[in-house]
């Protein structure tokens, strides 16, 4: 079994969409491993996404991420980190598989509707950023 680290994203959560996703993540095969909702804060997303700093679209992606409540989430299956990237589809809804969460409910590259770690490296930062050990079951 591997863990991912997973964001059902502000555009999605303000839609109603949060249900219907996390029938398709179950559907999917995934075991939820924890999940909680909240806001991040400035700090939060900022943080989270530290990485991509001098990109251009950062600002953005910041105020998008902080704009209302977020469900984050713990992941479990085997391969569950690819398993759920391609379960989300490609990070540009143009771009998504037919069938996947982002061709059904992203609306733009930023407003993306859900994120996922996208390496084994990556999740092991991830999922202690927001879930301490007593909140995964
Ligand atoms: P992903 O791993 O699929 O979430 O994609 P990236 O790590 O490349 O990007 C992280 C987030 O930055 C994306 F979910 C959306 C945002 N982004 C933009 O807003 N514009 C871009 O051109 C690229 C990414």
């Amino acid at each position: 079994m591997q863990r991912t680290f997973a964001i059902i994203k502000p555009d999605a959560v303000a839609a109603g969409q949060t249900g219907e996703i996390l029938a398709h993540i179950q559907k999917a095969g995934f075991k939820i491993g924890g999940m909680k909702m909240k806001r991040l804060s400035q700090l939060e997303a900022e943080g989270f996404y530290a990485v991509h700093k001098e990109r251009p679209f950062y600002g953005s992606l910041v105020k998008f991420m902080t704009e209302g409540p977020v469900v984050v989430l713990v992941l479990e299956a085997e391969d569950a980190i690819r398993k759920w990237r391609d379960t989300m589809g490609a990070t540009n809804p143009a771009n998504a598989a037919e069938g996947t969460i982002r061709k059904k409910f992203a609306t733009s590259i930023e407003r993306n509707c859900v994120h996922g770690s996208d390496a084994p490296e990556t999740a092991a930062v991830e999922i202690p950023f927001f879930f301490s050990s007593s909140e995964l079951l």
